[in-house]
């Protein structure tokens, strides 16, 4: 059966919800990170979650690569779109823009500056540089989202999936992240559905 490597909390939730919501055999793996001794290293070079091993070997990595992957196990399934819709183009978007200017461009500094200078004297900067972009990203977002329940074709795609991980990162930054109301709409409804429940059950982060 094909392995998905996870972290408790980390973006890898993403993919670990969307093996829920479609209930694919796959099993789940939890692992360490940023710790030498973690069998992530044996799997992925880079030592990042989420990996999904398939049962040959071949080693899938990239929430905006594994996502579309998963999806394609069920055709026809609403997460996604057809090949060559607009629709399908307008989710890869979103996927995209949450890997980029999200994730790598605004929560990456903002959680590891030290990844950007070896000068501690200088995280503090680095850190709110990143609080701004991250605001801004969302911003972007939040006004997408005014008279929309999702961010596309008015149901719960993949796109979907992953902002809600990211939404929730928000939540321990308070304001001014906190007036992003549609934003916080959307996290809301995402935390409400039975596979993001059972993927943050599986990773220790809901309590019964
Ligand atoms: N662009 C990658 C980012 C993956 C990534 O940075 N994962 C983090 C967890 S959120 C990780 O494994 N960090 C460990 C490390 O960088 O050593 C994706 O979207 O899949």
């Amino acid at each position: 059966m094909p392995t998905l490597y996870i972290s408790p909390g980390a973006c890898s939730l993403a993919s670990h919800i969307v093996v829920h919501e479609l209930a694919l055999p796959i099993q789940v793996e939890q692992v360490a990170l940023r710790t030498p001794d973690s069998p992530i290293h044996a799997i992925n070079p880079l030592g990042r979650v989420p990996a999904l091993q398939l049962d040959d070997g071949t080693l899938l990595t990239e929430n905006s690569a594994l996502l579309p992957y998963l999806a394609d196990q069920v055709p026809d399934t609403p997460l996604f779109a057809p090949v060559g819709s607009a629709e399908r183009a307008q989710i890869q978007g979103w996927l995209g823009y949450l890997a980029a200017e999200v994730h790598t461009a605004s929560f990456r500094p903002l959680n590891r500056p030290e990844r950007y200078s070896a000068d501690e004297a200088v995280h503090p900067g680095i850190r709110a540089q990143a609080l701004q972009q991250l605001y801004k990203a969302f911003e972007h977002i939040d006004r997408h989202l005014q008279g929309r329940q999702w961010l596309v074709g008015e149901r719960y795609t993949l796109a979907d999936a992953y902002l809600g991980l990211f939404a929730n990162w928000l939540l321990r930054l308070g304001a001014p992240f906190d007036q992003l109301t549609h934003v916080a709409r959307l996290r809301e409804q995402w935390a409400a559905r039975p596979a993001v429940q059972q993927a943050l059950r599986t990773e220790g982060l809901l309590k019964d």
